[in-house]
């Protein structure tokens, strides 16, 4: 089996690619990505380099995916723009990779008929209420952020490629992941790396806002148990009952670094910023019996903390540039 991982340097490509290479030692995998700010080799180190190949490449560019597309088995999309507050500064990039990126991808699958995994998120269904059930497969896209716009339309295009060419697709919609080799712009490598190097951490407003975390780990058996048996067109929701304010985040960092729970600065909130995230991930269980590992999110993260403090040399060459930025924002 040849995988096609797009995306594969960055945060969740890569820990998909090193647990796929672990889970199934048959395969072999291409990872395809174009480096930009967000991808690092270096995410790639340790894994055996006779079991994969990396290619440099842009999903926007007909010519580069079609040619990676054909000599594979069977893609997984990961290759996107992330990270929210680059999308309200700078969306052209999210128009272009999530949607176009998206759209040469799915033209090249359709030409030589392979087996598709995209890669959502639950920032589609736009925020809840406290009180509000949780995201489900049928709860109706309201997404909020150019980011969760251009992510929403790529979901669109991948389902309108099932119905209308057959197109051999299922789809995930994942809520907030943590683990290594995550960019230190994102929430928790952010605090972390801010009170490795002596500085405080910055919460957005009241840190009210919830989010539902999963370890990245957790994502990749999710995805694999879909790519191996899934339903094709459908879409199945991953998340692992890790509801959590930004400011139980925020302090369970503080605590677990050895510092006093008020050890941090209020910072002005992000504009529209999502109330609450949550993810009812009842199918995956039940159809396909998927469960998550990391039950656990005080030891995650614990192990998320000791990662960072461990890999300095990877996360401060990307530090003062995401900081800098962050300062432009007042944030
Ligand atoms: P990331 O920003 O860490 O990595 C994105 C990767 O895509 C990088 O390696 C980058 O170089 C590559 N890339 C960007 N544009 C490209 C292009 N035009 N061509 C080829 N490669 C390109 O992102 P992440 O956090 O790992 O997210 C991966 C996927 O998972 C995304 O689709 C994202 O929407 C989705 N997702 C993320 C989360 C989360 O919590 N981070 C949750 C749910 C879903
Ligand atoms: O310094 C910060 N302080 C802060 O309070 C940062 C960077 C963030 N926050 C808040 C904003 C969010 O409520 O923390 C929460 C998490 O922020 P991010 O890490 O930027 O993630 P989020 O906006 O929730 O989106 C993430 O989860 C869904 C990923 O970046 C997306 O790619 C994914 O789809």
């Amino acid at each position: 089996m040849k995988i096609l991982v797009t995306g594969g340097a960055g945060f969740i490509g890569s820990n998909f690619v090193h647990y796929a290479c672990r889970e199934r030692p048959d395969w072999h995998v291409t990872v395809f990505d174009a480096l930009t700010y967000a991808g690092n080799t270096k995410n790639l180190e340790g894994l055996d380099e006779s079991r994969y190949t990396f290619i440099k490449g842009d999903i926007c560019s007909e010519s580069d995916i079609e040619q990676a597309v054909a000599d594979c088995d069977a893609v997984v999309h990961f290759a996107a723009e992330s990270h929210v507050d680059n999308s309200l500064h700078g969306p052209w990039a999210f128009v272009n990779t999530n949607i176009v990126g998206t759209y040469r991808l799915l033209e090249a699958v359709r030409k030589h008929n392979k087996r598709l995994h995209h890669i959502s998120t639950d920032e589609v269904y736009g925020d809840l209420e406290p009180s509000d059930p949780k995201f489900s497969e049928t709860t109706p896209y309201n997404p909020s952020s150019p980011y969760s716009a251009t992510k929403a339309g790529s979901d669109h295009l991948v389902r309108a490629w099932v119905r209308s060419f057959d197109v051999q697709a299922t789809l995930s919609n994942c809520s907030n992941n943590y683990g290594p080799y995550q960019h230190v712009e994102k929430f928790i490598p952010r605090q972390i790396t801010e009170i490795l190097g002596g500085r405080r951490p910055k919460l957005y407003g009241e840190g009210k806002n919830i989010r539902d975390w999963i370890h990245a780990e957790d994502h990749s058996s999710a995805i694999l148990t879909i790519l191996e048996k899934g339903k094709i067109g459908d879409t199945y929701m991953v998340g692992a009952n890790g509801e959590k304010t930004n400011k139980e985040v925020l302090e369970l960092v503080l605590e677990l670094m050895g510092k006093a729970p008020e050890e941090y600065d209020s910072v002005p909130d992000r504009p529209g910023h999502d109330l609450r995230y949550a993810i009812d991930a009842t199918k995956l269980h039940n159809e396909l019996g998927w469960q998550p590992k990391y039950t656990d999110f005080r030891g995650g993260l614990q192990q998320t903390i000791d990662w960072y403090r461990n890999n300095e040399g990877w996360w401060q060459p990307q530090k003062a540039e995401t900081e800098a930025k962050y300062k432009e924002l007042g944030r």
